[in-house]
């Protein structure tokens, strides 16, 4: 199913004029407001190709037609989403849930959409039908050095996959810990980890980039062998210079302050990329944005002021992409919620008065250092990134096209209400 540009500017044609007054009353508060559309336009997230179907918990899923059913159906549903809102530029694909069995095939239809690929994610967490060793007890950490020699593997064979494609990065994440007091000797469970992590990263081409993430607790509920922000930290401080870690931020104990760990990571040049999504409770993968909007904003002021002093390129440097899971909505709808989500907190991180918050917190003036934050955040910043959606060929408002256009129901038709996606 394809959205036509003529479509997009029918749609844009009668939303254009409230967009222009709301556009002219922003940038009369704002006048650096323009100046920031250029980094708004350059900034992209990646889909993850594991969240384009319904997902599900141990208690149940509940289907929606139209759902992708193969990888190439994927491709042309992200493909949608960047035709719509223009900052959706990059898939990032599990393996083996989406084999680019036809990788030149595969590259070439997300070119005709403007997309590349990011970061390759590994699954040893899961045993797949023609697996020789189940992972029941860990991956990369387990006592069975063949069973550790299976999972490195398949992570060097994920990266060859992605250089077929053309990613940069391969992501690490490992359900490996233990779910009882007693299961597991943490260090040389920790050791057996860097070994195998070592191998993998000796396997990595140069200008890759290997990214390990962490996750407190799910599916071991006792312990998680790379459990924090400072297990991973020393993992890929003793594996390298190509080695960052990455921060999903549904993976944190409740009360952590993610915005301090990522504004230390940075400070270390081994923050690798993020996970966006939202929780309340656990690793609840919700629409980004949806619980916690402030503490989404507060993490890219901390991205910003840490990028802009290490002088990094907001829009290539970091590895930006969304891991969700879609239980009770559309997960194109999601997506696109989540996506605008993202770029609103960094266009508000962009507006905040730097020098003037440096002032405030040199004179231990807490008020004034809060107000200058929460004016950023208060901003309506929503005409901004429709501008930037605008001047690049999308859609002013997405979601309208999305629904005015009935997507759904068409895919629906096409691929009918019984196919269920690979993925979460
Ligand atoms: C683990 C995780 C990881 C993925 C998986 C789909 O909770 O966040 O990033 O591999 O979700
Ligand atoms: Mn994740």
């Amino acid at each position: 199913m394809n959205i036509t540009s003529t479509t997009i500017a029918k749609y844009n044609d009668q939303a254009l004029t409230a967009h222009q007054r709301r556009l002219a009353s922003l940038t009369a508060e704002l006048p650096q407001a323009t100046s920031l559309l250029k980094l708004l336009e350059a900034f992209q997230v990646a889909i993850p190709s594991w969240a384009l179907g319904t997902g599900g918990t141990r208690f149940g899923r509940f289907g929606l037609g139209g759902e992708p059913r193969n990888l190439e159906e994927k491709i042309t549903d992200i493909g949608l989403l960047h035709t719509l809102n223009r900052s959706s530029g990059a898939v990032s694909l599990h393996i083996p849930w989406d084999i680019p069995e036809d990788a030149a095939k595969i590259k070439a239809l997300a070119g005709q959409f403007g997309l590349a690929f990011d970061a390759m994610n590994s699954n040893t967490f899961q045993d797949q039908e023609d697996q020789p060793l189940s992972y029941k007890f860990g991956s990369l950490q387990h006592v069975d050095k063949a069973v550790r020699a299976q999972a490195i593997q398949h992570n060097i064979d994920v990266v060859k996959y992605g250089e077929a494609l053309g990613s940069k990065a391969l992501t690490v994440w490992l359900a490996d810990g233990s779910c009882f007091p007693g299961q597991l000797n943490f260090r040389e469970a920790f050791n057996r980890t860097l070994d195998s992590l070592r191998e993998i990263y000796a396997a990595l081409p140069g200008d890759w980039k290997l990214y390990l993430e962490y996750k407190a607790f799910e599916p071991n509920f006792y312990s998680t062998t790379v459990a924090d922000w400072g297990q991973s930290l020393l993992f890929v401080s003793k594996l390298g210079r190509q080695a960052y870690t990455l921060v999903d931020l549904g993976h944190h104990l409740q009360g952590a302050n993610i915005e301090q760990i990522v504004a230390l990571l940075l400070m270390e040049g081994r923050l690798g990329g993020f996970h966006f999504n939202d929780s309340k409770y656990g690793d609840d993968d919700l629409t980004v944005g949806s619980i916690k909007p402030y503490q989404l904003f507060l993490i890219f002021c901390e991205l910003v002021e840490g990028m802009d002093a290490r002088g990094m390129d907001h829009a290539r440097d970091l590895g930006w992409m969304i891991d969700a899971s879609h239980n009770v909505k559309d997960p194109l709808e999601d997506l696109l919620q989540s996506v605008e989500a993202i770029m609103l907190a960094y266009a508000q991180a962009l507006l905040v008065d730097r020098p003037a918050l440096a002032d405030a917190r040199a004179q231990n003036d807490i008020v004034r250092a809060q107000e200058i934050l929460q004016t950023a955040y208060r901003t309506d910043v929503r005409p901004l990134i429709a501008e930037a959606r605008l001047r690049t060929g999308g859609a002013l408002d997405p979601l309208a096209v999305y629904r005015g256009e009935a997507v759904r129901q068409q895919l629906t038709k096409e691929r009918g209400t019984g196919g269920r996606a690979t993925g979460l």
